[in-house]
């Protein structure tokens, strides 16, 4: 069987990149895109210069400043972020109809049919790199091999402005000397866990039986089994996987108050825009359900001609949607919010304008 070709594309220092892209002061200097010192806010990346400071994503804003007190703080912008990843995103589509973004700044492209570049899936990388930099001004990194897990891997291998291969015959002795916690999919717990059974590298995770992994691991365990193996049978998917995005919450005693469930309703739906934001996604239809005290569960939905955003009346909307409910008379147990009909990105992504900065 001919193997797959897979791209995994990383934007470098991604937020900080279009923050020293936009503002020339900021280039060669320790930034930090996040929230600042003494708010206890934390840092959502940094520039490269920062990170010899030590400093990385996740760390309180304080610490970073006790680490770098010459570091500029920034506030992020996340508009100007989308609007990069919207354009990368159009990139990819010229390479390939078969792509999956994972985030904002990064995405698996299978390769595997595209006849460019000799069918050379480097030289593709190599060029959706150049364009990358050459339409949004931004650096990426590409790994290339023939399956999801070790192009993720790739990619990271030679960060920043990365290009690197993991051939067939490299992939099984690659996975051999990684350490575990470097696994996508392995998190920081399931590390710890596998540490406590004695398996560092991908060499131990190998010596595992099938049957051992699942019962430590469940389901995961195959997924474990495969990859010490190099194996990773995952298609790369350009259909929208979830078909909505939710929050709920049961509250520990019912509430009552109109006033109440608006502001549990807005709260959640806060969330859920924060959930679509990380995906990079924009929805149009609002969901929301109520279950009262007798477990007996209503939703109503509202579809609207633009994206659901922070920028539009959303409590009139919500109001609107309480209309027909016993809201206000019945005790409610449980509020939920979701966000669906998500636009489609491709016929958004050959809207947007394209610009040069070359
Ligand atoms: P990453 O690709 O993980 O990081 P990065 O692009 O900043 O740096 P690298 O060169 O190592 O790839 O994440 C992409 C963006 O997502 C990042 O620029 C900011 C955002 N992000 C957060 O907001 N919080 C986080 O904890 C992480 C990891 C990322
Ligand atoms: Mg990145």
């Amino acid at each position: 069987m001919a193997h797959r070709k897979i791209i995994h594309i990383d934007m470098d220092a991604f937020f900080a990149a279009v923050e020293q892209r936009d503002h020339p002061e900021y280039r060669n200097k320790p930034i930090i895109v996040g929230g600042k010192p003494d708010t206890r806010g934390v840092v959502a990346t940094c520039s490269y210069e920062a990170r010899k400071f030590g400093i990385h994503s996740a760390m309180s804003s304080d610490r970073a400043y006790r680490l770098c007190p010459q570091a500029i703080f920034i506030k992020p912008r996340f508009e100007a972020y989308k609007e990069a990843s919207c354009l990368i995103r159009q990139i990819f589509s010229e390479y390939t109809e078969l792509f999956e973004p994972l985030s904002l700044d990064e995405a698996y492209l299978d390769v595997s049919h595209n006849l460019s570049c000799r069918g050379s899936a480097t030289l593709i990388a190599k060029a959706i790199k150049q364009s990358i930099l050459q339409k949004t001004g931004l650096v990426a990194s590409a790994g290339i091999s023939y399956n999801k897990f070790l192009a993720k891997i790739a990619s990271d291998m030679d960060k920043p402005n990365g290009l690197y291969l993991i051939a067939p015959e490299q992939g099984e002795q690659f996975v051999k000397t990684l350490a575990v916690g470097k696994f996508h999919g392995i998190g920081k717990a399931t590390e710890k866990k596998m540490h406590a059974l004695g398996i560092k590298t991908g060499w131990d995770l190998k010596q595992q039986s099938l049957s051992f992994l699942i019962q430590n691991f469940g389901k995961a365990g195959q997924y474990f089994y495969n990859i010490s193996r190099a194996i990773d049978h995952r298609a790369v998917n350009n259909h929208r996987k979830s078909k909505s995005v939710g929050v709920e919450t049961t509250f520990q005693a019912d509430i009552k108050e109109h006033a109440e469930i608006i502001r549990q309703l807005q709260q959640l739906l806060e969330k859920a825009l924060k959930k679509l934001q990380d995906k990079g996604l924009n929805a149009k239809t609002l969901t929301i359900k109520i279950k009262y005290d007798d477990f007996v569960q209503i939703t109503r939905s509202r579809t609207l001609a633009i994206s659901i955003s922070k920028a539009i009346d959303t409590t009139s909307i919500l109001e609107n949607l309480l209309k027909n409910t016993a809201v206000g008379q019945r005790k409610v147990r449980l509020l939920g919010v979701a966000l669906s009909s998500f636009d489609n990105q491709l016929l958004n992504y050959r809207q947007m304008d394209l610009f040069d900065y070359t």
